[in-house]
């Protein structure tokens, strides 16, 4: 493979060349669903090739340009500084005309069938008259590097249908795999008038709890299996769910997704629900026909009627806000703490005594934080 004229891969394959970033040949791991195809910097923005001005960025996202869209967000990804104050104008700019949408996020064991069913999901909601937006968070791209790919091909429908846009996230970020920038890209998506917004995510490490700290409502897609069905599912994550979907029950497997079905209901009662006042249902479905998927949104629609009425969706979006003003505070700080100079010194000195059991643990905590209040002063 070569770099030269490689865009991104949601790049409208009618428009070559109109795309602000390519990909260069770089470090391990995939980027932007490319499988091993990381740029050597961060930023996916040539140097050198002047930005379009804050308004064009503003005014494409606001009239639905996907284009627009995919170059904002990858502006917003952008780890350049140079971009930093640029990308964060362009989302004053556009936080009026954000939070209209209904952000769900779809979890599930790898071949729990989340892409297929994002893809039924997507085209019955397309067919409905909603836009649609899906995220792609997806951890195992940096060790599979083709998954990503992979999925583009499953979800070749809807990445053909115009009322949807499909958007991989780098897993180069942290947070278990979910992008740095997955709640900008929310943000920049709604702005573009995408009313509803579908994150999928592994469930790997802390992912799950990421994405459910950004959406509005979490579903967990199960498959039956022999045996026990309760065995091996977390207590958390069945704890962090609001929809309980029993999936790929179709063909011979029909009877057995329902049996399971019922006895995740049974034990739902036992869970303490992830939103106060709803009692998450579980239902049955199968991506690859279809069946259950409208039923499935039923469901959805009345979690906003109901969660909308009794003011929990707004307190828990305010909630999130404030989760995601402190969690960057927090990150702030310690990459402050461990970059300075006194601190990063005396660490490895601090860390010895303390092994060697020459200092408590406090007192050389206290020592590091002496160091660092006193040159930050
Ligand atoms: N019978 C049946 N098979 C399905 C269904 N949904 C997905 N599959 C199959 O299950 C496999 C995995 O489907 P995916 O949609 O890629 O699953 P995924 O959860 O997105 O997988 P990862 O992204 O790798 O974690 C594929 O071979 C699908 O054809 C379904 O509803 N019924
Ligand atoms: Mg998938």
């Amino acid at each position: 493979m070569t770099d030269t004229g490689r865009t991104p891969e949601w790049a409208d394959p009618g428009k070559p060349g109109v795309f602000a970033s390519t990909v260069k040949k770089g470090v391990e791991g995939g980027h932007d669903g490319l499988p091993g195809q990381t740029p050597a910097v961060p930023d996916a923005i040539p140097a050198g090739r002047p930005l379009p001005a804050i308004d064009e960025y503003v005014a494409g996202v606001r009239a639905g340009d996907r284009v627009m869209l995919a170059r904002a967000i990858t502006l917003m990804e952008s780890n350049a500084p140079a971009h930093t104050d640029h990308a964060r104008e362009v989302l004053t700019r556009l936080l009026p005309f954000s939070g209209n949408a209904i952000r769900v996020g779809v979890t599930g064991v790898p071949g729990a069938g989340k892409s297929t069913f994002i893809e039924a999901l997507g085209l019955f909601l397309t067919g409905q008259g909603h836009k649609v937006a899906v995220l792609a968070v997806d951890p195992s791209s940096s060790i599979s590097r083709g998954s990503v790919l992979g999925d583009k091909t499953r979800m070749e429908r809807l990445a053909r249908d115009e009322r949807c846009f499909i958007r991989p996230s780098p897993s180069s970020g942290n947070l278990g795999g979910v992008a740095r920038t997955t709640r900008e890209t929310m943000l920049l998506c709604e702005a573009a008038g995408y009313d509803v917004i579908l994150v999928e995510t592994v469930g790997v490490g802390q992912s799950e709890i990421t994405v459910r700290s950004m959406v509005d409502l979490f579903l967990l897609l199960l498959i039956t299996g022999a045996g026990d069905e309760l065995q091996g599912i977390k207590r958390g994550v069945m704890e962090l769910a609001d929809l309980v979907a029993i999936n790929k029950a179709d063909g011979e497997n029909r009877a057995r997704a329902e049996a399971t079905r019922a006895e995740f209901a049974h034990a739902m009662h036992f869970l303490t629900p992830a939103t106060e006042g709803w009692t998450p249902p579980t239902v049955t479905c199968s991506g690859l026909t279809g069946e259950g998927v409208p039923a499935l949104w039923q469901k959805v629609e009345e979690f906003r009627a109901q969660t909308g009425a009794s003011g929990v969706w707004a307190m828990r979006r305010a909630t999130q806000l404030l989760a995601w003003l402190h969690g960057l505070m927090e990150e702030h700080l310690r990459s402050m703490f461990y970059a300075h100079p006194s601190v990063a010194g005396r660490l490895a000195a601090m860390e010895e005594e303390v092994v060697a059991g020459t200092i408590t643990v406090a007192a050389a905590a206290q020592e590091l934080m002496h160091q660092f209040e006193q040159r930050t002063r």
